[in-house]
């Protein structure tokens, strides 16, 4: 597993519910524990809000929006401070990447590089939205001229899950921001230390009381008083498809609150046999195998065309060889544990059902260390379209495999599962690229590339993957109202 590059255990500052600018206990007292997956030992614990807290952090949202100066001030003033809070998330990366690492086994390295500084981009490109959000003026028929407003949908309930704790926080809160929302968090409880960090960092920066409150705490009792609650707006979801569903009803069965969901996927990555075959396999290994296998875009399908599909496995099976899987502090390591219990056996789970359908393993499918919640870097090759591990989200690092003989074939089999949030494609064929990625049906197709994101670039899914997009100017809209205005053009007709 390789030694930490962890050498004191940090102090945890925060670990209580953040409503109305003040951190507190849940008013049932409860906490719950949360965990390290390098060993499975508690780090520390943290609050445990129920529906009791989600309506103190709602009402004080409520406030915040109704009669606060958030939402009124200027568009360029909110950025000023969004500004601000981005700088003091640069000044405290290591610390925040620590956190994100400790509670979900994330590579340090990715956090430190990539992940913190990703948030304070993110915050930034949306302070920069927040004073050029504007609206139309149309000339109706008749003798009326209209003007639209682009008004801030109110209180919006975020609730996010663990693979990204910091990147989930911050793609949702961001853009809700910006419009002059006001919002309650509840993140993934098995990583809720960044989001409380964060809390601290907002009000240093000047976000005013009650406009980002959080509520750390479970799904069924905190997530569920969110999506049900009467008196919030617009619900932005991003987790599993099972649970999205949820939140849909419980939108529908209160308040019809508007919804947006970023749910599972099962993404394909098709590679042709002009393909540069030692760079597909990288691509490929790299899409299924970054973060342990847990992100919704993972390619955790590998459609290889039968020309190349021999030589595409031999180096397949020895990259993974190189490939460590170790303490996610350790700088040599490329992969560390899954995020908890639950999904180290879920992902075993799969492993042995892929076995049992018939697939064969190429390589891994083993748990790796004495403890923690490591698993080896898995390949299935023989895997059959109607598999469970080719249908399901495992989110795990396991790679199916499979051999196509045409592109009609591969088109057919992309889109052959319930989910279309990404794909890649690997081809030299400018022809086979364009027609591959039109007929694909998911949110963002990556040619000769993959997990090539960037906050300017919307983000989200197409079939049971989810609708609403995060990211880009797009999000905008998830958190903003239209209203249309209407005059005569002179004088009233009445
Ligand atoms: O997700 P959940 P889990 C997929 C992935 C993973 C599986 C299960 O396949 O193996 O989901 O993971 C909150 N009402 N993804 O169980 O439960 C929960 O507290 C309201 C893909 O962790 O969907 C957490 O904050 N909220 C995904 C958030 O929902 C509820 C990322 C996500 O947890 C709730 C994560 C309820 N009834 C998992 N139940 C992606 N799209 O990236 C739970 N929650």
């Amino acid at each position: 597993n390789g030694s930490s590059g962890l050498k004191i255990m940090p102090q945890i500052k925060f670990t209580k519910l953040f409503i109305n600018g003040l951190f507190h206990d849940a008013l049932s007292g409860k906490t719950f524990e949360t965990i390290d997956p390098r060993t499975g030992d508690v780090i520390t614990r943290v609050a445990e809000g129920d529906k009791p807290d989600i309506d103190l952090a709602v009402k004080a949202a409520r406030e915040a929006f109704n009669h606060g100066t958030w939402p009124r001030m200027s568009g360029y003033q909110r950025g000023r401070i969004m500004m601000k809070f981005a700088d003091l998330i640069e000044e405290h990366i290591e610390e925040i990447a620590t956190l994100d690492s400790l509670d979900g086994g994330k590579l340090f390295s990715h956090g430190k590089a990539l992940d913190i500084p990703g948030c304070a981009a993110l915050l930034r490109y949306y302070a920069g939205a927040a004073d050029k959000i504007h609206g139309e003026t149309l000339k109706m028929s008749g003798e009326f001229q209209a003007y639209t407003l682009r008004e801030p949908i109110g209180v919006v309930g975020h609730i996010i899950p663990w693979n990204y704790p910091s990147t989930m926080f911050f793609t949702k809160v961001s853009p809700a921001l910006a419009v002059g929302c006001t919002m309650v968090v509840k993140p993934a409880e098995q990583t809720p230390l960044s989001a409380l960090y964060y809390c601290h960092l907002a009000k240093q920066a000047g976000i005013p009381d009650g406009v980002i409150n959080v509520v750390t705490g479970f799904g069924p009792t905190a997530g569920a008083a969110l999506a049900s609650h009467m008196d919030v707006d617009a619900v932005s979801f991003t987790g599993s498809t099972q649970v999205g569903r949820l939140i849909m009803e419980a939108a529908a069965k209160s308040n019809l609150k508007s919804v947006s969901l970023e749910l599972g996927g099962k993404s394909p990555v098709l590679i042709f046999n002009d393909a540069d075959v030692d760079m597909a396999v990288a691509l490929a290994h790299r899409a299924i195998f970054t973060n342990k296998g847990e992100i919704c875009v993972a390619g955790s399908r590998v459609y290889v065309q039968e020309g190349i599909y021999d030589e595409f496995v031999k180096k397949a099976a020895q990259t993974c060889k190189n490939w460590v899987v170790g303490d996610p502090f350790n700088p040599q390591v490329h992969q560390g544990p899954q995020v908890d219990k639950q999904q180290f056996e879920k992902v075993l789970r799969y492993i042995d059902i892929g076995q049992r359908e018939g697939a064969t393993l190429l390589t891994g499918g083993k748990p790796c260390g004495e403890k923690g919640y490591y698993i080896e870097p898995t390949i299935f090759t023989d895997v059959k379209e109607d598999m469970k591990i080719a249908q399901e989200e495992i989110f795990g690092p396991v790679m199916s495999l499979i051999k196509f003989k045409t592109i009609e074939e591969a088109i057919e089999k992309a889109n052959s599962t319930k989910y279309g949030l990404a794909a890649g494609i690997v081809t030299k064929d400018i022809n086979t690229a364009n027609r591959v990625s039109r007929s694909i049906r998911s949110g963002i197709v990556w040619i000769n590339c993959y997990f090539a994101f960037d906050r300017d670039c919307p983000f989200g899914g197409y079939k049971m993957s989810g609708f609403g997009r995060d990211m880009g100017l797009h999000a905008l809209d998830k958190y903003l109202q239209v209203k249309a205005v209407v005059t005569p053009i002179s004088g009233s007709p009445w």
